[in-house]
């Protein structure tokens, strides 16, 4: 069943409805039938604008076959979710706009959150409801400072929340204690275990939160570990959807397109992905049936996923932080920055152990994503943690390349930009410009370190190359500014020779 709620025309004077109003007026299932099938851990904005709009979309699919899967979201490190969503009750409009011939805009209200709770104060309620029967699926959209690792993505024990929780394992306040104290209790009362679903961009995302899970066990008990081990899964999945910050303009969207008036309007794009490892404990959504892609091996995705969108999207923000611009789109617009970009992509590809008849499809459409120029997404939210985003996007490809011997001007061109921007603390006309990062990475680029120190990479034959090509980018972009180094990178055959001049 088509959910969505098409556009009313409205007079200017005529008051805006609440969310809940309009929701009564059309709703696409019933939110009262819905039990708690899902607990949900982080229900911030992409939370709400994927997995939330998935389940929704589900239900309204499902309508009276299939109600078991309404979803309590656990808020873990502020209350401000839950302070507007509350007196909407959980409901919230997700506004899909596109800028193309048709120029995509759409609305509805999505109504899958059945409530959403502080779990630093009801643990023992959070607790109690995923050892209830009917809760199959723990989630999660921590980001990965929430799964609370170490340098070996293994989970960091001395990390001040996780000892608080391995001392209280009975009133936990991070996620990966909640899951442990809950599983725990599972065993106890002979209970299978729920499956846990990592939603977050991290590479093998359900193997790294396992593992945090089972390093937090074992401190616990170890036998406890190994029913964890035997008994409990983690899938990996691959999410994605472009959900840009917050503006003051996406409650006028809401406004003119349900005539509603809401506090928490999600803006995003038309396109989502979500790919997940079939290897489920217990039942599950037969979520495919709305639009899920259920797979043995989720590799391919993830290699697509985090090369072509994440790791491009750093790439233009770490340009587009040393020229001033503030938007993705708008770097898009301009012809140098896009041929670059292309090129970029075609570098990627060369490196990336994918067929051609997969990328070339997938690069097309994430130009197509990043130009909307519909969808605002700010440089900003691209470029904070630059450091971790190319540790984690970037530096496998630069390995990649490396090893095939292929030129890696190109690729390393964006770093040398944001490092300059960074160690000059201004973009290229010298404005000032702040870099939104941790405070020893800030401190280490400005006293001038090299980019491998700056990504933590050992020393070896590959660091040196890629060292040497910063530092050859960096000079380039001194002596040429940033458009004509963009061009001169741009030139189909690249070789090793310092460029000259144009
Ligand atoms: C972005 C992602 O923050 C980033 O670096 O690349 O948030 C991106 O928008 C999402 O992964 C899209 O699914």
């Amino acid at each position: 069943m088509n959910s969505y709620i098409s556009p009313v025309t409205r007079s200017a004077l005529t008051p805006l409805n609440t969310v809940t109003h309009l929701w009564n007026q059309q709703s696409p299932y019933n939110r009262r039938a819905l039990s708690i099938g899902i607990v949900h851990f982080g229900p911030g904005r992409f939370f709400r604008g994927h997995l939330a709009r998935i389940i929704h979309q589900y239900l309204a699919q499902k309508r009276f076959q299939d109600q078991r899967w309404g979803i309590c979201g656990v808020s873990l490190k502020s209350r401000r979710t839950i302070t507007i969503l509350q007196p909407q009750n959980f409901l919230y409009s997700l506004i899909e706009r596109h800028h193309s011939e048709e120029n995509h805009e759409s609305a509805e209200v999505i109504g899958s959150i059945n409530q959403i709770v502080d779990g630093t104060e009801d643990h023992e309620y959070v607790l109690n409801l995923m050892t209830s029967p009917a809760v199959h699926l723990v989630t999660l959209t921590v980001t990965q400072a929430g799964y609370c690792l170490n340098s070996r993505f293994h989970l960091d024990t001395a990390h001040d929340a996780i000892a608080h929780d391995l001392t209280n394992p009975a009133t936990p306040t991070t996620a990966i204690g909640f899951i442990v104290e809950a599983l725990r209790r599972r065993r106890e009362q002979g209970m299978a275990p729920f499956t846990t679903l990592s939603c977050d961009n991290l590479p093998k995302n359900g193997e790294i939160l396992q593992q945090a899970v089972l390093d937090y066990a074992n401190q616990i008990d170890p036998q406890l570990a190994a029913y964890v081990r035997d008994y409990a899964t983690f899938p990996n999945t691959m999410v994605d959807r472009i959900v840009p910050q917050e503006h003051d303009s996406y409650s006028e969207y809401a406004g003119r397109l349900l005539q509603v008036c809401d506090r928490a309007p999600i803006v995003t794009e038309p396109f989502w992905q979500f790919v997940v490892e079939d290897k489920f404990r217990g039942d599950r959504p037969i979520w495919e049936d709305a639009g899920v892609i259920m797979t043995d091996d989720i590799t391919p995705f993830l290699y697509m996923k985090s090369r072509f969108l994440n790791a491009v999207h750093s790439f233009i923000a770490c340009l587009a932080v040393r020229a001033g611009i503030e938007y993705v789109h708008q770097a898009l617009r301009m012809p140098e920055f896009y041929l670059f970009t292309q090129l970029l992509m075609d570098d990627i590809a060369a490196a990336t152990p994918v067929s051609d008849q997969m990328c070339n499809p997938y690069k097309e459409q994430v130009l197509l994503r990043l130009s909307n120029e519909a969808l605002p997404d700010a440089i900003e939210r691209i470029s904070s943690e630059t450091s971790r985003k190319l540790g984690k996007y970037i530096v496998p490809i630069l390995q990649d390349a490396y090893s095939q011997k292929m030129n890696l001007k190109r690729l390393m061109l964006p770093i040398a930009a944001w490092m300059l921007a960074a160690r000059e603390s201004a973009i290229e006309s010298g404005t000032f410009y702040h870099v939104q990062d941790k405070p020893d990475i800030v401190t280490a680029t400005q006293a001038g370190a090299a980019f491998s120190q700056i990504v933590g990479l050992k020393p070896c034959e590959c660091t040196e190359v890629l060292d040497q090509e910063c530092y050859q980018a960096l000079r380039d972009l001194r002596t040429y500014g940033l458009s004509v180094t963009l061009k001169h990178y741009s030139q189909e055959r690249l070789s090793n020779e310092i460029i000259s001049a144009a």
